[in-house]
């Protein structure tokens, strides 16, 4: 069957890098992208692009009309950090965006739907290592809290309308391409930009503060195996946990000094909000549940994606 895929908020760190990849599959009139912000690209003479915000359902609307999408990707989100700057819109946008997609689905038959949650569904009172699919989840970051309650509405729209929705608990996402947008766990590319450019990074987290990391090519490539699998194989309809590496930003300065001899790594003297954030998010997860269900297995380690992050930056 030929698919038609709508991805809302295109043009993020995730999206810029999913709607590439989905086009190089299902070919570029099929994945329609969408955004509030214009691409840099040239939009008359591209794969299709439409302005796009997630908060007006008519606006949606005319996109499931006019596309009849076999698929859609919901990614427009405020992270963890900014949702902290502006708690309201943060809830507003990351809850009401869902509950608008959702619905569309559910009137124009679509027959898959994706959206991201994130470690930061776990809180204080979450265990540390290897957080298993089913532990306390306290969130204290508005983010949190908008994404652990978007993973019910996704269970529930599943079990009682029958939607096929899926979704991954994202880790950091590490990567080259698009700029980060906001969140916690931004240090780690940061950090790269500044090893080449000034051999030198200031951390804003504190040494020891280590966390749940991912290349993007992993995150890409089991959002696509997720999205494929067939729907027998999905036993969690509220979002799989997703491991890839965890480490500390002196762990990671370690790596990229074996490339970068002199490279430094010093840390803000005042202590910034952002760590209390990453305190409260765990240090890894326990994804076995994602490996049984759908083979899910990550291939960058941190030595690989430390190499790949060096070489492509330095282009
Ligand atoms: C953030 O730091 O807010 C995000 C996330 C872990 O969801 N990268």
């Amino acid at each position: 069957m030929q698919e038609n895929i709508v991805v809302l908020g295109s043009n993020g760190q995730i999206g810029t890098e999913l709607v590439t990849m989905l086009r190089k599959i299902y070919g570029d009139d099929h994945v329609v992208a969408c955004d509030i912000r214009r691409p840099d690209y040239d939009i008359k003479n591209s794969a299709p692009f439409e302005f796009v915000n997630v908060l007006d359902k008519e606006m949606i609307n005319g996109i499931f009309k006019k596309y009849k999408p076999t698929q859609v990707y919901l990614l427009a989100a405020l992270l963890s950090a900014t949702g902290e700057q502006n708690p309201k819109l943060a809830w507003d946008l990351n809850m009401n965006g869902l509950l608008n997609v959702l619905d569309l689905a559910l009137e124009y038959k679509t027959a898959k739907v994706y959206w991201p949650s994130s470690i930061a569904v776990f809180g204080p009172n979450s265990p540390k290592d290897n957080n298993s699919q089913y532990c306390v989840m306290d969130p204290n970051t508005v983010y949190g809290i908008s994404k652990l309650a978007g993973e019910r509405w996704c269970e529930y729209y599943n079990q009682k309308y029958g939607l096929d929705v899926r979704s991954i608990r994202y880790p950091g996402l590490i990567s080259w391409k698009a700029a980060p947008g906001g969140g916690t766990t931004d240090y780690a590319i940061h950090i790269f930009h500044d090893a080449l450019k000034k051999g030198s990074y200031q951390s804003f987290l504190n040494a020891g503060t280590e966390l749940p990391m991912m290349y993007m090519d992993d995150a890409i490539r089991g959002t696509i195996e997720l999205m494929d699998a067939p729907a027998d194989k999905i036993t969690v309809r509220s979002s799989y946990n997703f491991g890839g590496v965890s480490f500390t930003p002196e762990v990671l300065a370690a790596e990229i000094r074996k490339h970068i001899p002199d490279f430094t790594l010093s840390y803000t003297s005042e202590t910034d909000p952002r760590q209390q954030i990453a305190n409260s998010w765990p240090r890894s997860i326990d994804d076995s549940t994602a490996a049984k269900d759908w083979n899910w297995k990550p291939e960058f380690d941190l030595s690989k994606l430390t190499i790949d992050m060096l070489n492509n930056l330095k282009k």
